[in-house]
């Protein structure tokens, strides 16, 4: 409690502290309630510097993002603002939205009261989940200036491969020697070409980068008791990216039934139901801006993101877990089979994804 108080003393909060816990599950940052007997509770986060290298960067892309969405929501008079957009409070001595000791990096965010995160939703949050993320993408169109890549090529498919092929060559932990990873590599690299279509779309000219959240998962959304869409959490990823990201990577936490990393195999499925209705929400608010070719991949794009994950997971567990934390040694590689098992699950369903989009 006293260390994390004297980071806050760098921030100006209204009241004084009353308890700091910690908050959500992500995979890369610290995060923690701070609760005060004033008006606003915050959220406190260390930024996990060794995975976004460049925080100055971060955190001007996030200011950037956030101003731009206030201004949007303003404009269209909308009310209940903080609620709808994050605010990040100014360090006292430098008035940027971060601190740092030099060594690690902490931010505050004030915390948006009744709100709620789900691990899974039902079609019908599904389908305001789709709308929400088609109107972030359309606001943050316009967003003047450049963003930078807070992790460069983040969503690049052809990375991903050759970090997996290093991994395996390399062979740190010794875990190449299990026939189940040997296994797993053979299917993932026998998808592979097919699977990095993105990437050669764009070389052609044919697939623009827009500003994309990138990180979608379901529980980075704030829901009201009503089930609406406040807002979108998480910013460190936002960044140009393909729409494939978005769609992807919400499908790939929502529609299945199991959390990613749930060693119940049986139990993952690719939902049609929650693909329908997102896909229908997305397309509402997305279809003024996106062009005929990734419309018609995003069936594509929902078989993308568990693989793309399936082959982040895998090269983590034979790097021996240096990326995501874990709870337990083979934590990567239950969350490997997890993927696989719905890629497998998502990649059966295309021509009916194709049917569903064309529908819309
Ligand atoms: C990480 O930060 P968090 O836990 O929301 C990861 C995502 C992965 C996800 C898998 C910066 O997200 O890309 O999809 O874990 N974020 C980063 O659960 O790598
Ligand atoms: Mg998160």
């Amino acid at each position: 409690m006293e260390a994390y108080m004297d980071i806050l003393r760098h921030f100006v909060l209204e009241g004084e502290v009353t308890e700091i816990k910690p908050l959500g599950n992500g995979l890369i940052n610290d995060t923690l309630l701070v609760r005060t007997d004033g008006a606003d509770d915050y959220v406190l986060q260390r930024i996990n510097n060794a995975i976004f290298q460049d925080v100055d960067l971060l955190q001007h892309n996030i200011d950037c993002v956030t101003r731009h969405i206030r201004g949007k929501l303003v404009a269209a008079g909308e009310t209940d603002i903080d609620r709808k957009v994050l605010r990040f409070l100014p360090c006292k001595e430098t008035g940027k939205s971060y601190w740092t000791d030099g060594e690690s990096y902490w931010r505050v965010s004030v915390f948006i009261k009744n709100a709620f995160t789900y691990e899974l939703v039902n079609p019908e949050y599904s389908r305001y989940a789709g709308q929400a993320f088609g109107h972030f993408e359309a606001m943050l169109a316009d967003i003047p200036g450049t963003l930078g890549e807070t992790i460069p090529d983040f969503h690049n498919m052809e990375l991903r491969a050759r970090q997996l092929r290093e991994a395996i060559a390399a062979d740190k932990a010794g875990r190449m020697a299990d026939p189940e990873v040997q296994a797993l590599v053979a299917e993932i690299q026998e998808h592979e070409e097919k699977m990095c279509k993105a990437e050669r779309l764009h070389r052609e000219g044919l697939l623009p980068k827009r500003i994309c959240h990138c990180d979608t998962k379901v529980n980075n959304m704030l829901f009201d008791d009503k089930g609406n869409i406040l807002c979108v959490i998480d910013l460190d990823t936002v960044m140009p990216s393909f729409v494939f990201s978005d769609f992807g990577d919400f499908l790939r936490t929502a529609a299945n039934p199991v959390a990613e990393d749930s060693p119940e195999l049986d139990k993952v499925d690719f939902r049609m139901d929650i693909f329908e209705a997102f896909a229908a929400g997305y397309l509402e608010t997305a279809k003024v801006f996106l062009t005929p070719l990734e419309r018609e991949n995003l069936p594509y794009a929902a078989c993308l993101f568990p693989y793309m994950q399936a082959v982040r997971f895998l090269a983590d567990y034979i790097n021996g877990d240096t990326y995501y934390k874990i709870s337990y040694p083979e934590h990567n590689l239950v969350r490997t089979r997890n993927q696989m098992a719905l890629f497998r699950s998502a990649s059966s369903k295309l021509s009916r994804m194709a049917e569903i989009i064309q529908g819309c």
